[in-house]
Parts: structure tokens; sequence; C-alpha cells
């Protein structure tokens, strides 16, 4: 397949795309590298320093792959570079990971939350038109998030409910109870694209991905050169990575308000597999497909504790701290999303183990060294947003 990655310099977007060219797919990718410039401005720094994306792509190729190619795009204010990159490279499929991704890098200030919904939406809806004007064949996968759903108090489905409602039934959208402005972004780009596939005959699967974890890919062989965005601070940092840096610190973990929030949870492996399947079975044309990606749920509290078990198996001693909540979110809720979908397509997932964790301990303890306490506790909160002037922290 002739597969196009936006957002190749992302945590998950450098990954995706060796695994792809190491299964003999042709791989093109985009970035505006926006995310560096975000690390810069609420200093957060990945914990093991990045090559430029141009520099791994040249180490990829000459330990005997091919060819990455990638080019500087920014899908939000330069439609037509996207437009004539996609109509001469005619993906088959469109992996869109090219968006602002942290919920409290939305919620810091005004500024943050239009930056953050701008690139998002605006990006997406410069695909969908690029898409109907060159390639309305392609198929375009598209990362979504479970914290689109929210916490409702019913089972959460894939994508779509069937509705009764006074006696008549329709098949309606997910209603959306968003985390975040950030995660609201992903669901005006859901509904974006649901009329997209309704209206222009687009084919769309939509991954609405939980929280990953993990380090590396068989892809990377354990080269630095070859390494991706590992993130650890509040801004950037997922939960379960952010647990384990701060294991090998030996701080606390900081579990926010109770830590009853349960959310699905998916090794790093695994998506790269979700995407593989999705793009091996595309939607039919016109069809908003919808998979929830995720293979696990967790409260945080249960997370806390395997980290902390890991942890303590190998001689690192830590505690597990509550911290005030800086979000607003439910902390004791009903929880139970359908998961099924990709798993029909052949997904076996890996699990969150102590072993697991252990792994992953080991991979941070080579960077102990750079591990910075910025951002060990939570900067920014869900009410008062933390902005400098101009808008960072
Ligand atoms: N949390 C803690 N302690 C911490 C950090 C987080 O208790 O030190 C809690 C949060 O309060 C939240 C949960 O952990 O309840 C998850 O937080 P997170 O920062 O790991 O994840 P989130 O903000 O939801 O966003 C992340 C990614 C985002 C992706 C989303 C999937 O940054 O790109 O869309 O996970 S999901 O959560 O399913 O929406």
């Amino acid at each position: 397949m002739r597969i196009c990655i936006l957002g190749g310099d992302g945590y998950l977007g450098w990954p995706t795309a060796m695994y792809f060219s190491a299964r003999g797919h042709e791989v093109f990718t985009l970035d505006n590298m926006s995310k560096r410039l975000w690390e810069a401005e609420v200093d957060a720094a990945p914990l093991f320093s990045v090559p430029y994306l141009s520099d791994r792509v040249r180490y990829w190729q000459r330990r005997g792959n091919s060819p990455v190619h990638t080019i500087i795009c920014d899908i939000a204010t330069d439609y037509d570079l996207l437009k004539e990159i996609l109509g001469d490279f005619r993906p088959d499929a469109i992996i869109h990971y090219a968006e602002q991704p942290s919920a409290p890098y939305s919620m810091m200030s005004r500024v943050a939350a239009v930056r953050t919904q701008q690139n998002n939406v605006i990006g997406t809806l410069n695909v969908m038109f690029a898409m109907r004007e060159s390639i309305p064949d392609s198929h375009l996968i598209k990362l979504g998030t479970m914290g689109e759903y929210g916490t409702p108090n019913i089972d959460i489905e894939e994508g779509w409910l069937d509705v009764e409602h006074n006696g008549r039934r329709d098949r309606m959208l997910y209603p959306k109870k968003a985390h975040s402005l950030y995660h609201l972004s992903k669901v005006h780009d859901s509904h974006n694209l649901e009329f997209a596939c309704r209206v222009w005959g687009l084919r769309v699967t939509d991954l609405n991905q939980g929280v990953v974890y993990g380090i590396d890919t068989p892809e990377m062989d354990g080269m630095a050169e070859l390494m991706t965005s590992f993130h650890y601070d509040d801004i950037f940092g997922t939960v379960i990575n952010r647990f384990v840096v701060q294991a090998v610190a030996e701080m606390p973990l900081t579990v926010y308000g109770n830590g009853g929030q349960t959310r699905g949870y998916l090794n790093i492996r695994d998506t790269l597999r979700c995407v593989e399947l999705a793009a091996l079975n595309p939607p039919e044309t016109g069809e908003f497909r919808v998979f929830n990606q995720f293979t696990e749920q967790f409260s945080i509290i249960d997370i806390a504790a395997t980290v902390q078990r890991a942890a303590s198996s190998i001689g690192l001693h830590t505690e597990i701290q509550h911290v005030p909540n800086p979000r607003t979110e439910q902390e004791q809720h009903y929880y139970h999303a359908i998961n099924s979908g990709l798993v029909s397509l052949g997904l076996k997932p890996h699990r969150f183990t102590e072993d697991v964790v252990i792994d992953i301990i080991r991979k941070v303890q080579t960077a102990k060294g750079s591990i910075r306490e910025t951002g060990m506790l939570p900067r920014v909160t869900w009410h008062g947003g933390r902005a400098g002037k101009y808008g960072g922290i």
C-alpha cells in the first residue's frame, strides 16, 4: 500500500512510519514540527533526545530499509501544498495523527485552547477537502480519542448508538461529553468526518484511542537514532509513562484525586497493529466506521499500585501521593466501553503486567540522569488554566 502519515515526527507517527515501511509499504510522512515548539512553550522535554525526523529517516535507510519520504507541511495552514502532495502521492490510506494531543495544554489558556482547536479542527477539515478534490477513494484513518465520550453512566458503544425515542428508532452518533477542550477538538473532527462520509461519500475509520503507554517498538531495535519522543511531564506525558518515570526517579506517583478515574489503555505496539488492521480492512465508500482502540480498562489507583509493585520488585522505593485533582472529572463512575471491533479484525492485545512495567523501567533507567523535575506536579488546572501573559506557562 501507499501510506501517508500526517504527524510523522510524533510519539506515534514515527513508530508507525517504521512499522509500515518494514512491512514493504511505501511511506510518506508530513509534519510541521509544531510539537517541538509546544514543548518549548511549556518547558517540557522528551526523556531521550529525539533526532530530527530527517536524521531518523536517513538512519532508517542506512540500515537497509526502504526510504520514508518526509515533507514539512502544516496541514492546517497550507492547504494547497497538502492537496498537491496527496494528489501526487495518491495514498491508499492516510493515517492522521497531526493534532495537538494534550488535554492540559488545551486548558492552559484561551490562546492554547484556540491554537488546539484551530490546529486540529481546521487541519482535519483541510484533509477532508483535499481528499474530496484529489483522492476521493482513499481511506482516512483518523486518530480520535476515548475521551470524546467522557464517562457516561451507560455502556460506551463503538461510535454509534441505536436510539428509541417516542416509539421510533434511529442510529445516531454516540453522544459525547468530552474531558477537555482538546478532547472536544476530536469530537468536532468526528462530526465533520461523519458528514464527509454521509454527504460526499468519503471513507473514514475513526480510531477512538485510549491512553497509550510504552517506550519502544521492535523496529527501533534499541537504537537511539530511531527513538520516538517519550514524555513524562504534566502536559504531554500520559499517566502510565509518567508513573514509570516517577518510580525511576523515586518520586511519589501523582494520583490525581482519589484515583477512581477509569480509562481504556493500550501498549504502543498495539497502536501500530490497530492502524495496520484498519488499513488492511478499509470501510465501504461512504462509511464512517468507528473503533474503540484500547485493550484494557484500569483505574488510576490500580495503575499506581501495579507500577509501585513492579518498582519495588527491583529495589525501587516509591510512594503513592494523592494530589488535589487539577482536572474537573468524575473520580468514581461507571465505565464499560465496547472494544470488540479491532479484536474481531485480528488484534491480539499486549497486556499491562508488572513484567511489562519492569521492562519500561529498565529502559527509563538508562536515561535516569536526564529526568527533570519540571512538571512532576500538575501546573495547569481546569478552572483557572495557568496562563502566562502570552499564553504559555
Ligand atoms: N492522571 C493522574 N496523575 C497524573 C496524570 C494523569 O491521576 O500524573 C489522571 C488524569 O486525571 C486522568 C487520567 O490520569 O484521569 C488520564 O490522564 P492522561 O494525562 O494520561 O490522559 P489524557 O489527558 O486523557 O490524554 C491522553 C493523551 C491524549 C489521548 C488520551 C486518550 O494525551 O492524546 O487522546 O490520553 S483518553 O484518555 O482515552 O481520552
